[in-house]
Formats: C-alpha cells, sequence, structure tokens
C-alpha cells in the first residue's frame, strides 16, 4: 500500500475503565486491508495530541478522522481538529458520529473539520478516501452519507444509503487494535462478570421519539446482524480472552424477539451474563416464558426508555408504539417475576405552556418514579434533563424554538462549561426549566441513589450501604430532598459512579 495514511482517533470519553471503542474498530474495519491506517485511543493515551502530532510530523499521513459524542468527547476533538488545521494545514479532517452527523452546520462553519460522515461510515468512510487519493474531488457530491461544503461555501448534504446488511460488514480488525492498546485491557469487571465485553450489533432504531439523538440520523431504520454472527464473535472473545459478560451497545437491542431468543439459545449454555437496551412496548410482547428463558440464558439487567408515566407526555415525545404509564408499572413487575432488572430511564423537563406546569409535571413524575420503586424494587432508575436534539420537524423541536432555545453557534462553544453539562443532560439551558425545578430533580435523584444505589456499582454493599441508606430512606420518605449534602458527600468519598454519564463501574 503506497497511499497515503489515515488517523482514526477515539477522543477521551470516560475518566476510567475503558469500553473497546467499538466507533473507530468500525471505520477501521472499513479501510483495513485497502489503507495503511492507525488508532488513536484517546481513553488510552497520556498525551494523544503528541502521538497524533508525532505521526502528521512524519509526512506520510493525509487524513485525520475522529468520531465525535456529545459530552467529553468534544474536548478533545474540537481543539485537536483545529490544532491540525494551524500546524499540518494539507491534512484532510474528517468526523463522524452522533455529535458530527446532528450538529453537521456549526462543524462545518468552524472552518476546520472538511468532511462529515453522516450516520453509518462503511462505504461513505473508504469511498471518499478512494476519491481523494485519486484527485476526483468533484466526485464527492456522489458519494452517499456525507456532508461538506462545495468550493461555493454551501454545505451539501448527499444522499442517504440504505442501511447495509450487517453480517456483509467486515469483520472487525481487534487483532490489529491489539497492536496498538491490548484488547484484554478493555475487558471490565463490571456487575455482571470479571470480564466484560462491550458490542454493538445493530444500527438505529425503528422508532422516532422526538427528544433523540438517533431518530435524525437514522429516520427510523433498523438493522441487525444475525444471531449466529453475535454469537461468532463473542465465541471468539470467550475462547481467546474467557470474557463471561457481554453488553450490547445498541440503540435498541431487542427489536426482533426472533433474533434474540436465537440468540439466547446459542450463549445460553457459555455462563455469559448479558445486558442490553430496549423499549418496553416491544419488551411487553415477549411471554413471561421467553423472558424467563433470557433470564435463564444470561440476560441481568435490561435499560428501559420509560421517560414518563403520563400518556400525554408520552404522546408529545412522539414516543410511537404502545407504551403507556399503566404498561410501565405492569412491565416493571412481569420483570421481577422473570428476575430481569429493568433499567428505567426517565426525561424530566420537558416545554409546557406555563411554568407551574413544567413544575408539576416533574413533581408528578417524581411520584410515579416512587410507585414503580414500590412495585418493583429492584428497577433502577436514571433520570436524564431534558435536552433538545434537532429533530427538525418535530412538533416538539417546534415547541422549544418558540420558547426561545437555541443551540451554540460556534464550535468553540460547545466546550464551554455549560454547554458541556448540557450534553451530560446535566443543566440543558432550556429556558422553561428554572434552577429551582433543577435543583428538585437533582436532590431527588441524589436521596433515590442513595436510598437504592445501583446494583451496578458493585462497591457499594454491606456496611456502606446501610449508612448511605440511613439519612435517605427519611429523606426518601418524608419527601424532604433539600440539600442533601451528606449523602453526596458519601457518594464522594466511594466515588459512587452514575451508570448513565460513565458506564457502568468497572475495575
Ligand atoms: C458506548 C457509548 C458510550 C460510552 C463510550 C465508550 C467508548 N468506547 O468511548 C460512554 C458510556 C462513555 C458514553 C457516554 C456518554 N454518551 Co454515549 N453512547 C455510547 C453508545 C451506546 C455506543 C457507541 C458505539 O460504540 N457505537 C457503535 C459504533 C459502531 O456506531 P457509531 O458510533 O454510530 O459509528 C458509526 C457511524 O456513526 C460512523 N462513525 C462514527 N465515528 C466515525 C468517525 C469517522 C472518522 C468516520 C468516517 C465515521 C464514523 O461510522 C460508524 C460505523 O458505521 C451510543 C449509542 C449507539 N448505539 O451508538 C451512545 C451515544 C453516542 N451516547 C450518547 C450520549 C448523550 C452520551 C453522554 C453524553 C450521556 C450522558 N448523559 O452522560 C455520555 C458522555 C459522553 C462522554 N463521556 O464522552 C448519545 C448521543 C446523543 C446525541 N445527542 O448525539 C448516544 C447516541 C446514546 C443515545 N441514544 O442517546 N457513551
Ligand atoms: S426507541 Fe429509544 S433509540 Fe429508538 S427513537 Fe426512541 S428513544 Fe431513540
Amino acid at each position: 500500500m503506497t497511499n497515503h495514511k489515515i488517523i482514526i482517533f477515539n477522543p477521551k470519553s470516560a475518566n476510567s475503565k475503558h469500553r473497546i471503542p467499538n466507533s473507530i474498530l468500525q471505520v477501521g474495519a472499513s479501510v483495513h486491508g485497502k489503507y495503511d491506517y492507525v488508532f488513536i485511543d484517546g481513553n488510552l493515551e497520556q498525551d494523544p495530541w503528541q502521538t497524533i502530532a508525532n505521526y502528521l510530523k512524519t509526512g506520510e499521513f493525509k487524513y485525520f478522522g475522529s468520531t465525535v459524542m456529545p459530552g467529553p468527547q468534544l474536548l478533545e476533538a474540537i481543539p485537536f481538529t483545529k490544532k491540525i488545521k494551524t500546524l499540518f494545514p494539507d491534512i484532510i479532517t474528517i468526523w463522524g458520529g452522533y455529535f458530527a452527523s446532528n450538529q453537521y452546520k456549526v462543524s462545518l462553519e468552524s472552518g476546520y473539520v472538511d468532511y462529515i460522515v453522516n450516520g453509518p461510515g462503511d462505504q461513505t468512510f473508504p469511498e471518499l478516501i478512494n476519491t481523494l487519493e485519486s484527485n476526483r474531488k468533484e466526485d464527492t457530491i456522489h458519494i452517499k452519507n456525507l456532508i461538506f461544503k462545495n468550493n461555493n461555501g454551501e454545505i451539501i448534504k448527499t444522499a442517504t444509503e440504505a442501511l447495509l446488511d450487517q453480517d456483509s460488514l467486515p469483520k472487525f480488525p481487534y487483532e490489529y487494535l491489539n497492536t496498538f492498546y491490548p484488547v484484554k485491557n478493555y475487558l471490565a469487571k463490571t456487575f455482571m462478570g470479571s470480564k466484560t465485553l462491550s458490542y454493538h450489533s445493530s444500527m438505529g432504531c425503528p422508532f422516532s421519539c422526538s427528544f433523540c439523538a438517533v431518530v435524525p440520523i437514522y429516520n427510523a431504520r433498523w438493522k441487525g446482524m444475525s444471531a449466529a454472527r453475535i454469537y461468532e464473535d463473542i465465541k471468539y472473545f470467550k475462547e481467546k480472552y474467557q470474557i463471561d459478560a457481554v453488553e450490547f451497545h445498541d440503540n435498541n437491542f431487542f427489536t426482533s424477539k426472533k433474533r434474540v431468543l436465537e440468540f439466547s439459545e446459542l450463549i445460553k449454555n457459555d455462563n455469559i451474563n448479558y445486558w442490553g437496551e430496549g423499549r418496553i412496548d416491544t419488551l411487553n410482547m415477549y411471554s413471561d416464558d421467553e423472558l424467563k428463558f433470557m433470564r435463564k440464558a444470561g440476560c441481568r439487567m435490561i435499560f428501559l426508555g420509560a421517560e414518563t408515566g403520563n400518556d400525554k407526555i408520552l404522546k408529545q415525545m412522539n414516543k410511537g408504539g404502545t407504551q403507556t404509564g399503566q404498561m410501565i408499572k405492569d412491565f416493571v413487575l412481569r420483570m421481577k417475576n422473570a428476575d430481569i432488572i429493568p433499567e428505567l430511564s426517565f426525561v424530566l423537563g420537558l416545554p409546557a405552556v406555563t411554568e407551574k406546569e413544567v413544575y408539576d409535571q416533574i413533581l408528578w413524575d417524581i411520584n410515579f418514579i416512587k410507585e414503580i420503586k414500590e412495585i418493583n424494587p429492584k428497577a433502577e432508575i436514571i433520570i436524564y434533563l431534558y435536552s433538545p436534539v434537532p429533530t427538525e420537524g418535530s412538533e416538539l423541536y417546534q415547541q422549544i424554538i418558540d420558547a426561545g432555545f437555541s443551540f451554540p453557534s460556534t464550535l468553540e462553544d460547545w466546550i464551554s462549561p455549560s454547554w458541556e453539562n448540557f450534553d451530560l443532560r446535566k443543566n440543558p439551558l432550556t429556558p422553561w426549566l428554572k434552577p429551582y425545578m433543577i435543583d428538585t430533580i437533582k436532590n431527588f435523584e441524589t436521596v433515590l441513589n442513595g436510598y437504592y444505589p445501583t446494583a451496578s456499582d458493585f462497591r457499594i454493599k454491606g456496611w456502606k450501604k446501610r449508612l448511605l441508606q440511613l439519612p435517605s430512606s427519611i429523606r426518601y420518605k418524608t419527601g424532604i430532598y433539600n440539600y442533601p449534602y451528606e449523602i453526596k458527600l458519601m457518594h464522594k468519598i466511594w466515588k459512587y459512579r452514575q451508570p448513565e454519564i460513565e458506564g457502568f463501574y468497572s475495575e
């Protein structure tokens, strides 16, 4: 291979115990054997900028590709890409991932991001490199899933490619990744097992919830690998690295019941626990026996978007399907009987006509969460503050624009501390959500996490758990959530890990 080389970069996404970087592995797979490339994982580098600069100084590289999800990854993706354009202006910069695809305008307007891969890059990326390597820049317009600026400075969004048959995609270059970073270091000890693999087995989601970042990219499309193909990879990791747990990172792992049951059948004798994300109304169509069978096969916990117990708000969110508040309650009981832990995420702080309505709904959902805990105390609760995503054309998006919300107008603004908190859904900066409302939600969340510490942080048990529960139980039962400093202090001392921010606690 005599072509120019490519850097494929995964900006730092968590402070410790890192997961295998599937996004860049899949991008690497798309050019593997065709172009020379290197992986840089910001999670595992002491000084990732130095590593990037050292490669670029060789003069052998022409392309810098970075995956970019919102939140902490921006803290490296933005300044590094900017620096590359200043110090090495001939390098072509290419971004992909959820932030890049959803916030493509601000990314391209920065002047230092040349191309954005909009959604799957499996064909787009190699085609782009081919086109640029053969000096046919004018042909980029024919490459699907691409966004860039033309010579007149206009933003061009090319046609969307149909989702590819996932079994036909090349295998991930795990062995090649191993030459940069030992793959075994990515297999973490979690509450499910001593070596946990993160795996991604499908693209997109068949629904179109108006608050979800998957929708603008996939538009209700979903395609998954077959159970046999998933199992093949898991078998490889079991034989080579002795894994005993898998976390599926799919947006909607349980979309196809047939696939889930086939997979459970294949894995049932392997002693491997698994976790995945799904929808309540989809899983509610599984029978009790099927849920119990999945549990037997290793399914320990399922992440479910409950969002709210209020049917009217579920409609406002365009949740689709058939989910209702009553169904959430019924389903957590079925999960209790099947012995699978439901991990329910709620989205609080949606816009409403009056300030009072916004606050009343928050208090209503807090009560609903308490009802859920009564039905199934093992149910895990994840609370997000509603952060708008640009689902243009949706009623909810129009409502938030009308209420005075707008996204930052420069990439640099995205890394200001307040917008970083927006990404982490800690402070969404939405004009209708007042500081006292955020306090109520945050304080309730602290008390809830004190009274019911997540099972996924397996360090908080025994006396630690009892000590944490002592003040929390009084607060939880009396509804006095204000100033829960004693609980916060214990969380701080024991470095309590919220799974929604950094993934499950792992060692
Ligand atoms: C794993 C994961 C994490 C891990 C990261 C682990 C790691 N390895 O670094 C952790 C737990 C740290 C994490 C955290 C967060 N995450 Co996250 N995460 C994911 C998840 C579940 C999987 C990502 C993945 O590996 N996908 C598999 C790969 C193969 O798919 P892909 O990334 O889409 O890649 C394809 C294309 O996008 C494209 N592509 C991607 N990158 C690139 C780069 C180049 C150069 C090219 C050419 C193409 C390309 O080609 C790929 C192959 O086709 C996604 C959801 C999902 N299913 O993707 C959410 C997701 C990306 N996360 C999300 C969010 C919001 C967060 C948080 C901000 C949430 C929070 N409240 O705290 C935090 C903070 C982020 C941080 N710390 O940086 C959102 C983004 C939403 C949005 N508004 O854009 C998602 C979509 C989940 C969701 N549905 O809400 N996350
Ligand atoms: S079901 Fe989940 S992943 Fe699918 S659109 Fe709704 S929130 Fe997004």
